[in-house]
């Protein structure tokens, strides 16, 4: 798209907005400042390096076989550096902890070190991206149906070791970087079938989490996300939203909601505002459930769009971590970060271009025409024609000029990875 073109037509829209007392520029800056954390597990179907081979366990699946995944550190690094260049502004990257540099060796999870991730903290400051991390507990021997939840104390144990070495490591990260890494804990404990020991399981892993969080630590962050179910442990999960809730309340841990990770019916941005009165922060993982927790790539649809506006609503984008959770292995999958990431950040432009003054004012007045008037009208407003003067303003591709160069990346890159 010509500059000239794209500059028309913010200029319109700046006056546009102005009309309803939304001043375009503000939301400009606001954009800036929001950092995704994109997901490092997009870019190899949740493979890693640990150089198991073996499959991808824990109730989660990347189905589809599309060519082209990175298969080792350096492959990863330039994908990620590939599609940061189509997204504008400044992101994060969300490492898992098998995405360790092992350097050939076995190198078992209980096992983990700061400095297997040495490299990926240089070259996050060479990148200029901040990390945030994961520890794994699925696709490992060990892992079975239950991890930190585990009546054998050997294999909970294992986990609880894991666990702890991980926020030593995010400790780390954050230290380096002076910003406190985000760290999720994630587990798929649970079981295929009636189970009749909820409460025990329950205990074991509130017992678990409360001996990994015993060490206190500045420059990290914990934060502990629930799930509806996995596939093959469909009938109970131990670290469900009640599960955690409780125990994000209790002690003070971020909860990380997973937008696949609820009844399909079910608000997830309707959970923001009670989940802050609460807790100190709120950590996002960004999907789109297809039927299920499929983790196809996010896009502007109306569920990621609430979410965002709910986020600007209650005027937390500082206590809000917006990560990115999909893997879809059917698609090329530099594109799927870039189409991923800014649809997120489509639907945080809209959301700071809504005239919110205006329409909590009719709230406030008992005007629910009004409101809702305003609400539709506002759908149809000039909000891409700014999302374009942002992209340009970020010297990243405008609109569909970026699936060129997704396209030339795969021809001269992916295409010849066998
Ligand atoms: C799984 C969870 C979890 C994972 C990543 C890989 O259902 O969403 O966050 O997707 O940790
Ligand atoms: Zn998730």
């Amino acid at each position: 798209m010509k500059t000239e073109l794209i500059e028309k037509a913010y200029a319109i829209a700046q006056e546009r907005y102005a009309e309803i007392g939304v001043d375009t520029e503000r939301a400009l800056e606001a954009l800036q400042r929001i950092s995704l954390s994109l997901h490092c597990w997009q870019a190899d179907d949740v493979t890693g390096f640990e150089n198991r081979g073996g499959e991808l366990t824990g109730g989660i699946q990347a189905t589809g076989n599309y060519p082209g995944k990175a298969r080792n550190v350096g492959e990863l690094r330039q994908d990620i550096v590939k599609a940061a260049s189509l997204i504008p502004g400044k992101h994060r990257l969300n490492l898992h902890a098998i995405y360790g540099e092992f350097g050939g060796e076995a190198v078992d999870r209980d096992r983990i070190e700061p400095r297997h991730f040495r490299g990926w903290i240089d070259w996050a400051k060479e990148n200029d991206m901040k990390l945030d991390f994961n520890s794994t507990s699925f696709s490992h021997p060990k892992s079975g149906d239950l991890s930190l939840a585990n009546p054998d104390p050997a294999i909970r144990d294992f986990w609880i070791e894991h666990t702890r070495r991980c926020r030593a490591i995010a400790e780390e990260m954050g230290r380096a970087q002076g910003d406190p890494s985000i760290m999720n804990i994630w587990i798929h404990d649970g079981s295929k079938d009636l189970t009749v020991n909820r409460m025990m399981y329950r205990e074991l892993l509130r017992d678990s989490l409360d001996r990994i969080f015993e060490t206190e630590y500045t420059h990290m962050k914990d934060c502990i996300e629930s799930k509806v179910f996995g596939i093959g442990l469909e009938s109970y999960t131990v670290g469900s939203n009640d599960f955690y809730i409780g125990y994000g309340v209790s002690r003070q841990k971020i909860v990380t909601l997973d937008t696949g990770h609820f009844h399909p019916t079910e608000s997830v941005a309707d959970k923001i505002s009670s989940l802050l009165l609460f807790l100190p922060e709120v950590m996002l993982h960004v999907s789109r459930p297809v039927r299920w927790d499929s983790d196809h790539v996010t896009i502007l649809n109306d569920d990621t769009l609430e979410l965002c506006k709910e986020i600007v609503r209650c005027n937390a984008l500082d206590r809000v971590h917006i990560g990115l959770d999909y893997f879809d292995a059917s698609i090329n999958r530099i594109g799927a970060y870039v189409v991923g990431s800014r649809a997120t950040q489509k639907c945080l432009m809209q959301a700071l271009l809504e005239p919110l003054a205006t329409l909590r004012s009719h709230e406030a007045a008992g005007r629910g025409f009004e409101r809702l008037a305003l609400l539709e009208e506002s759908k149809a407003l000039p909000w891409n024609a700014v999302w374009d003067e942002f992209c340009l303003r970020n010297d990243v591709p405008v609109g569909e000029a970026f699936i060129a160069e997704v396209q030339q990346y795969e021809r001269d890159v992916t295409s010849k990875r066998r």
